[in-house]
């Protein structure tokens, strides 16, 4: 694919483009890299990229319900005629490198909606419950100028101050119950987020609910972090999304994109690119693997110094500058 003629078809909103652009930027290829570099480099440039989307941030532990809200919840954008994506990070499997991919089956309405892109990626071995690419899915997906574009993470539960470096807007869902372990939530954390959703609140689950939002909104006070919002909601019966939507849209009536923020986020992306790339180096480079064998006997037989390691493994490393 060319650059320009790329540009141009996502400045079309063509979908299949986007989703094919996508895939080449996940891409390992060295040449694929190249081509997202410098689509990247044309697609900054753009100076409405900041200024149009939205990217709001779903967080929460494993199970608490993100694809299903998420479900229940985009359906009232899409009727107003928003376009929305769905960028969700799905865990990968550290022994078999694969992925499970499911959130795109478990939001199947949503899927099928000619308004709403879905693209699960897996998180690789990154942790902070984004992908090492999906800054620079939001970035395809700003330059496309969808309405909404929503992340939704790996819940790890401790990742929300990565996931808050790129989006505007973080909700994180717990269930009715986990009052308790606000204790295990850092206050760091509570200050990354905009909104705490208390998420699968049934109607049969009304006093666990109460008690729960209750719990912490006291708690939020105490840390100081009174303006955010507790809010209740059950994607199942299809109660609370609406004051949801409304405190999204109170909070983006006033929002402007700083000049600051994004030359953060710019800064940000090379530092998570070079990274990438030096790991990636890194573990691909088969003299090195397996000069470390031969290190792990000099080690054994101690006679391995730090300056030797670290200087052999430069060498090695410098023969490859792809
Ligand atoms: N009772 C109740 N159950 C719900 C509600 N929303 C989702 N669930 C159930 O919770 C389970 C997990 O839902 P998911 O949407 O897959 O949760 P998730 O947070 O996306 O999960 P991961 O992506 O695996 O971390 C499913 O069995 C849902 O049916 C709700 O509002 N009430
Ligand atoms: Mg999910």
């Amino acid at each position: 694919m060319k650059i320009e003629t790329t540009l141009k078809a996502l400045k079309a909103q063509d979908w299949r483009v986007l989703a094919k652009t996508m895939t080449m930027v996940e891409s390992q290829r060295s040449d694929h890299r190249l081509f997202s570099w410098d689509l990247m480099k044309k697609i900054l440039c753009d100076a409405q990229l900041f200024h149009h989307s939205k990217v709001i941030g779903i967080s929460g532990p494993p199970g608490v319900g993100k694809s299903s809200f998420l479900e229940a919840f985009v359906p009232q954008l899409l009727e107003k005629g928003l376009k929305v994506a769905i960028l969700s990070i799905d865990p990968s499997s550290q022994m078999s490198g694969g992925s499970i991919l499911g959130d795109k089956t478990r939001m199947t309405q949503l899927a099928a909606h000619p308004h709403c892109f879905i693209r699960p990626s897996p998180a690789g071995a990154k942790l902070g419950g984004i992908s090492s690419k999906t800054r620079e899915m939001i970035l395809l997906c700003r330059y496309f100028a969808f309405d909404y574009i929503f992340v939704e993470t790996v819940g790890v539960g401790q990742s929300e101050v990565e996931v808050a470096q790129v989006v505007d807007y973080l909700a994180m869902l717990i269930s009715p119950g986990a009052g308790d372990d606000l204790q295990g939530i850092k206050k760091g954390i509570l200050e990354n987020i905009h909104l705490l959703i208390v998420h699968k609140a049934d109607a049969d689950k009304k006093v666990q609910t109460q008690t729960t939002c209750h719990h912490y909104q006291e708690s939020l006070k105490v840390l100081n972090v009174n303006s955010v919002p507790v809010l209740a909601a059950s994607s199942l019966e299809k109660t609370g999304l609406v004051e949801v939507l409304n405190t999204l849209e109170q909070y983006f009536a006033n929002y402007e994109w700083s000049a600051a923020s994004q030359f953060e986020f710019v800064q940000n992306w090379l530092k998570i690119a070079l990274e990438e790339q030096f790991l990636q180096q890194f573990r691909q480079n088969q003299a090195l693997q397996k000069q470390l064998a031969t290190q792990a006997q000099s080690l054994l037989n101690g006679k391995l110094d730090w300056p030797d390691l670290y200087n052999s493994c430069l060498q090695e490393m410098k023969l490859s500058t792809k």
